[in-house]
């Protein structure tokens, strides 16, 4: 396999001014100290916790000791000349039940990390759930209940008065999806459920959740307090687009993959036709009236993270597809789709059985902007896990990470193409800054720009991370 990596001098001219470089967290992954400061059990506490669930039973409980290590990693952040860094907040830190009683330690931590991350000069871009959910809540029943949702809007407005000088832009939500459908539908994450009406239960009350708490925020802050959530938008498209099969297969995946949480988040509605097409599972109850609208609040930014495309084919009888790297659970994250598969073609795929293909981000840009012209867009997560080798040179620790690297060339490179083309993106995040908690793989996907061995915590500057350094440099000294 031979690799093209971009000059960084050549790519980091195609930015424009104050555009934003940073590398991306999430607290459960990087964490540990899982029972320490106060902290209450998450929904991933137990889930890593139970055999089986995930690989080689590892869990969360250590992670990268950024608890006790933030203050080195943030310089660390310094030496790569990040400007910016997109963590989240552990609610069960903040609110150890998931309602009542603030936690003070858990606070000061975060109080101590943000004022750390400002005075290095580095903009944090805060998501408030990045999947932890407080084990309480879970135990009266999840996201299926409608009870979550005004306990996050609680919590929003806790971390809000807490932390509000502290915090430019919040997030309400990552990746709703996977905390519906590998949460509820597949039983790949945690809490681990199978049920398909739950999983469509859970994504209405995330949906009302991000309203709620976006609304929560700007009563404590004002209403001009920027707010954006990050989707895992999914870039599907049929195999074989002259094929209606295909092409309504691609319909179904786009519909509970994407519209689900845009319609009510972006457009004020909910897509009439998945709807119809979940009857069979739901009748939809739960949305009760005044819901959607409370879901649609101005949103300053539209995260999208993006690894992989997806190339949806209807399957003949008896045939069986790939799973577009989404279809690992007990049960398919698909709820009431059946006969459809995932193309994988012949190509580079990362360790993730990833396919990589760097034009399909250019076109998820395109599409998105035109269709929210408005809404201002930050990759908050792209990368890739591959196996990592670290060797001594002459006393110097190293790794050659050079997929890694070309799929960062070839991906931010696919940014600048669909900004050229017109798109208003004002960021890119790489995921992640460190190898961490890859969730239900433990620690055996490294996706970090920085290597880290977990049983001495020492960290190791990938020469993706070294690359990465010289684009955003680069781009810096252009523009003094
Ligand atoms: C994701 C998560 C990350 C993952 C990453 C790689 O949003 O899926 O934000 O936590 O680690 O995507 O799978």
């Amino acid at each position: 396999m031979t690799y093209e990596i971009t000059d960084p001098a050549a790519l980091a001219a195609r930015f424009p001014d104050g555009f934003r470089w940073g590398s991306a967290t999430a607290a459960y992954q990087v964490e540990g100290a899982a029972d320490e400061g106060g902290r209450g059990p998450s929904i991933w506490d137990t889930f890593s916790r139970t055999p089986g669930r995930v690989l080689n039973g590892d869990t969360g409980d250590v992670a990268c000791d950024h608890y006790h290590r933030w203050e080195s990693d943030i310089a660390l952040m310094r030496e790569l000349g990040l400007d910016s860094y997109r963590l989240s907040l552990a609610w069960p830190r903040i609110q150890p039940d998931g309602s009542g009683a603030v936690n003070r330690e858990g606070v000061d931590f975060y109080r101590r990390l943000l004022t750390g991350l400002r005075e290095a000069g580095i903009e944090p871009l805060v998501t408030l759930y990045h999947w932890d959910l407080p084990q309480p809540l879970e135990d009266a029943g999840g996201w299926p209940s409608r009870e979550t949702a005004l306990r996050y809007a609680d919590y929003a407005a806790i971390c809000a008065r807490e932390l509000g000088d502290l915090i430019g832009t919040w997030t309400t939500f990552n990746e709703p999806w996977c905390t519906a459908y590998l949460g509820y539908a597949s039983g790949h994450h945690a809490p681990g459920r199978t049920e398909p009406a739950a999983a469509l239960a859970a994504v209405h009350h995330l949906n009302l959740a991000h309203g709620l708490g976006a609304r929560a925020i700007r009563a404590e802050l004002g209403e001009d307090t920027p707010i954006s959530v990050t989707l895992n938008v999914h870039a599907v498209r049929p195999s074989d687009p002259g094929d209606p099969a295909d092409v309504e297969a691609t319909r179904r995946i786009d519909g509970l993959g994407n519209r689900l949480f845009t319609g009510p988040m972006l457009e004020g509605a909910y897509p009439q036709d998945v709807l119809e097409d979940t009857a069979p599972i739901t009748d939809w109850s739960f949305v009760l009236d005044g819901d959607v609208e409370t879901a649609h609040v101005r949103l300053d930014a539209l995260g999208i993270n993006y690894y992989t495309p997806m190339i949806a084919r209807a399957l003949a009888p008896g045939e069986v597809g790939g799973s577009g790297g989404h279809g690992e659970g007990a049960a398919s994250p698909w709820v009431g789709v059946e006969g459809v598969g995932f193309d994988e073609p012949e190509g580079e795929y990362t360790r993730m059985g990833w396919y990589v293909e760097p034009a399909t981000l250019t076109a998820l840009i395109a599409d998105l902007s035109s269709r929210y012209p408005e809404v201002p867009l930050v990759v908050t997560e792209n990368g890739a896990a591959y196996e990592d080798v670290v060797v001594d040179e002459g006393g110097e620790r190293r790794v050659h990470d050079v997929g890694r690297t070309a799929y960062y060339s070839g991906h931010i490179g696919a940014v600048a193409d669909a900004i050229d083309a017109g798109a208003d993106v004002r960021g890119y995040f790489a995921w992640s800054l460190l190898d961490n908690f890859e969730w239900a793989f433990g620690y055996d996907r490294r996706f970090g720009i920085v290597h880290v061995d977990f049983p001495t915590q020492e960290r190791t500057v990938k020469d993706s991370g070294r690359w990465y350094s010289e684009v955003v440099g680069a781009h810096r000294a252009s523009r003094p």
